[in-house]
């Protein structure tokens, strides 16, 4: 039964399920068992599990090139591996067919067949399109709607975890997307590519700050230039529009705050960190007594986070004060996605990569925090600072237990 009326004839026909097989699935007009689910509105397939499961959903935002696609790719591959065996905490894709894109650009850096060949950043993972299969189109009131396909993760406490028996309370699906730069610019958001509306949704921001694009931030070993792929250009314009585009959608006024954790990444710190004190800013974990699960160590974490921010205060304080005035919860952490082994290829002059030789670094602790401020419990936060407050999910706040 191919042909529908909003993806085209290539797709398979979405109807509303009137007849039921004792299995309870929906039996289609040609009598078959449909196993499938969709959308009533835009018609796109759902995973089951996300229906099922409290979603997450967690936004990256920042300016073209400053390493969003590069530091999801290392993220999730870090995650896949620093979650279950230290953590506790399983972390696995939701639907392989909405991953697809990730997984394919987690192959690349990490999984890569000529490995041990110089290779340049470039032509590891290609720049984020703004058309092709990274979106679905649906056809809509007669006007053509890109959306941006999501990568849907879930995660549940394991064997080990010390909630382990809070299964059901603890667990989540986890949406991130992965945007072009370009989307988060102004107009580039409309009723035809609504492509951040996510920003709305998500219950900790993650805002990419590439310093190596900022001409006053003088990386002396590169002359002052911004690191491969990299331009020089405004980068806290995106925030600016970003909190624009939160507030219209969840109705707050143009002078109020946004209630969620901002967490402002520090992107390439391969290039930089030396210029910051970060002492053990990649594993910040602390044992509690008994506990052979470890926690984040909370002070640590917020030491760092002060260096970061006066190092800002001095190079960019206009970002310091966008970040401050968007959120009243700002924290900020260093990351790289290739660790610091980028060499010059001498044949090419460009800055590449052996890709056996990537190592990412910083880029699974603040994923940690968001989990630690928006599931309480998951991944816990010991320190004797005070800290910010957990941040309740929707169902929690409502008071109710089922979610649409
Ligand atoms: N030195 C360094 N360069 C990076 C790193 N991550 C990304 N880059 C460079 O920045 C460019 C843009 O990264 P990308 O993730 O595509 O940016 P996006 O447009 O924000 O998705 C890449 O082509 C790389 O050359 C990193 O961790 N260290
Ligand atoms: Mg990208």
């Amino acid at each position: 039964m191919l042909g529908d009326s909003k993806l085209g004839p290539e797709q398979a026909r979405r109807f509303l399920p009137s007849r039921f097989n004792v299995a309870g699935e929906a039996i289609d007009a040609s009598g078959q068992a449909c196993r499938s689910l969709a959308c009533p509105f835009c018609h796109l397939a759902i995973p089951r599990s996300v229906l099922e499961i409290e979603p997450l959903f967690l936004s990256v935002l920042g300016a073209p090139a400053s390493g969003k696609s590069f530091y999801l790719s290392s993220l999730t591959w870090t995650l896949r591996n620093l979650l279950p065996h230290t953590f506790r905490v399983s972390f696995t894709d939701a639907d392989p067919g909405y991953n697809r894109a990730l997984n394919a650009s987690e192959e690349s850096l990490f999984l890569n067949a000529q490995g041990d060949q110089l290779t340049p950043l470039g032509g590891l993972i290609r720049k984020t399109e703004l058309q092709g299969e990274l979106y679905s189109t649906v056809l809509s009131g007669g006007h053509v709607v890109n959306y941006v396909r999501p990568s849907l993760f879930i995660v549940r406490p394991q064997a080990g975890h010390r909630m382990a028996h809070e299964t059901g309370s603890l667990t989540r699906s986890i949406a991130l997307y992965d945007n072009a730069g370009e989307h988060f610019e102004p107009g580039q958001d409309t009723s035809t590519q609504p492509v951040t509306r996510h920003l709305a949704h998500s219950r900790a921001l993650f805002f990419l700050y590439d310093p190596t694009q900022d001409p006053r931030f003088r990386v002396a070993e590169k002359g002052g230039r911004p690191a491969a792929g990299g331009r020089f250009g405004r980068q806290e314009t995106i925030l600016n529009e970003a909190a624009a585009r939160i507030r219209k959608h969840t109705q707050l006024r143009p002078t109020d705050q946004i209630d969620r954790p901002l967490l402002v990444l520090l992107s390439k710190c391969d290039t930089w960190l030396h210029r910051v004190r970060a002492a053990g800013f990649d594993a910040p974990y602390l044992h509690s007594p008994g506990d052979p699960v470890p926690g984040l160590d909370q002070d640590a974490i917020l030491r760092v986070s002060e260096s970061l921010r006066t190092m800002l205060l001095d190079v960019g304080p206009e970002v310091v004060a966008a970040a401050e005035e968007f959120s009243s919860d700002v924290i900020y952490f260093p990351v790289s996605a290739l660790g610091s082994k980028l060499e010059t290829d001498p044949k090419t002059g460009l800055t590449s990569i052996r890709p056996t030789s990537i190592e990412p670094q910083g880029v699974a602790v603040p994923m940690l925090y968001a989990l630690a401020r928006t599931v309480p419990g998951l991944v816990s936060r010991l320190g004797r600072r005070p800290r910010p407050a957990d941040q309740p999910s929707a169902g929690q706040r409502s008071g109710a237990t089922a979610r649409a």
